[in-house]
């Protein structure tokens, strides 16, 4: 995607301490004025520019913006990411990817948003977002392997953001399938949704809400949800958590796709809330509480009940009266 001027600007201000006004002028080949109505825009967006005469302009305070300028600078992969559409605010991300998914666009598309107001979770249910408090992000994969595995890239996604998420030092966990945890509180889910052609996967969608900034939750989630703010008293840059979750997914995407789930079983583990723990799963069919054992090699769930061994498919680890 072609960067606007207002892009290149920034872009050069966070490549350089000070930066003249002439410089920039002569490297983007627009006039002095047209810059500085561009630094005009940039203050207005947010960002905290200073001016100096002599030395130029100097970016003290990148904000904490979810743009793909703000992303990219973070960002280390080849493909995931590399495409990104950005929206100030949407009704869900979901719905935008699947359209574009639907439009054929190539694997790695990201659709991003500063705002979601009608967030999807399973079954129907909500996912809560304040402005500019969280990350919502949809990302497009199209990997060629049976259709019966694409639901391991809900445990895949988790692992590979609880990794990024312990990178920026946060001790993060896993409730299976599509939770990330802090202390027991959500600090982030999953969705992933998949649209197939025939028996074949034509892509999935990965849809991953994060709250981050939050000080504070109301009503319904206001028992079990945390931010990273609020659980480690430390303010993050969104765009980095996407970049960071992007860096470690990729990495993982590329060798699930080639060797299967297997090899990721034992860090999964590692990472997994409740192991070893009692714990009760709720399914279709039945309500049964046991040890947590883990998964299999293919993501299923094991439990150790009174009936011996159990595994799970599809379920919820009841964390709280009601999900
Ligand atoms: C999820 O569903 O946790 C999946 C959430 C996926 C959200 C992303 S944001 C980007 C993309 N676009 C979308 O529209 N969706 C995806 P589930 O496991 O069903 O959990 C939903 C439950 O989590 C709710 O019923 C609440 O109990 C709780 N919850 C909702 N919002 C929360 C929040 N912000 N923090 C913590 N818990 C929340």
């Amino acid at each position: 995607m072609e960067k606007s001027t207002r892009e290149r600007i920034l872009q050069r201000l966070m490549q350089e301490d000070w930066i003249s006004g002439q410089a920039l002028a002569e490297q983007l080949n627009i006039s002095r004025t047209a810059i500085w109505k561009q630094i005009t825009a940039l203050k207005e967006a947010g960002y905290a520019i200073e001016s100096n005469k002599k030395t130029g302009y100097h970016l003290i305070d990148r904000g904490d913006h979810l743009t793909p300028l703000a992303i990219e600078h973070y960002l280390r992969t080849n493909t995931l990411g590399r495409k990104i559409f950005h929206v100030e605010e949407t009704e869900t991300t979901q719905r935008i990817a699947h359209d574009l998914a639907q439009q054929q666009v190539a694997e790695g598309m990201l659709v991003v948003c500063d705002y979601q107001t009608s967030g999807r979770g399973q079954l129907g249910r909500i996912w809560h977002e304040t402005k500019g408090n969280g990350i919502a992000m949809s990302l497009i994969v199209r990997p060629d392997v049976p259709l019966d595995q694409a639901g391991q890239l809900t445990l895949l996604s988790g692992l590979a953001l609880a990794t990024a998420l312990r990178d920026l030092d946060v001790p993060v966990t896993i409730k299976w399938p599509n939770d990330l945890l802090i202390a027991g509180r959500k600090v982030a889910g999953i969705l992933t949704e998949m649209q197939t052609e025939g028996s074949r996967i034509s892509s999935v969608i990965i849809g991953i809400g994060i709250n981050v900034q939050h000080e504070e939750f109301r009503d319904v989630i206001a028992d079990r949800a945390t931010s990273l703010k609020l659980a480690t008293g430390r303010t993050f840059q969104r765009a980095e958590i996407v970049a960071t979750f992007l860096n470690q997914f990729e990495q993982m995407y590329t060798r699930w796709v080639e060797e299967g789930f297997g090899s990721f079983v034992q860090a999964w583990e590692q990472l997994a809330d409740k192991l070893n723990q009692s714990i009760t799963v709720r399914s279709r069919q039945q309500i049964v509480t046991g040890i947590l054992r883990g998964i299999q090699a293919d993501g299923t769930l094991m439990i150790e009940s009174a009936q011996g061994l159990e595994t799970f498919h599809s379920a919820e680890l009841v964390y709280w009266t009601e999900n």
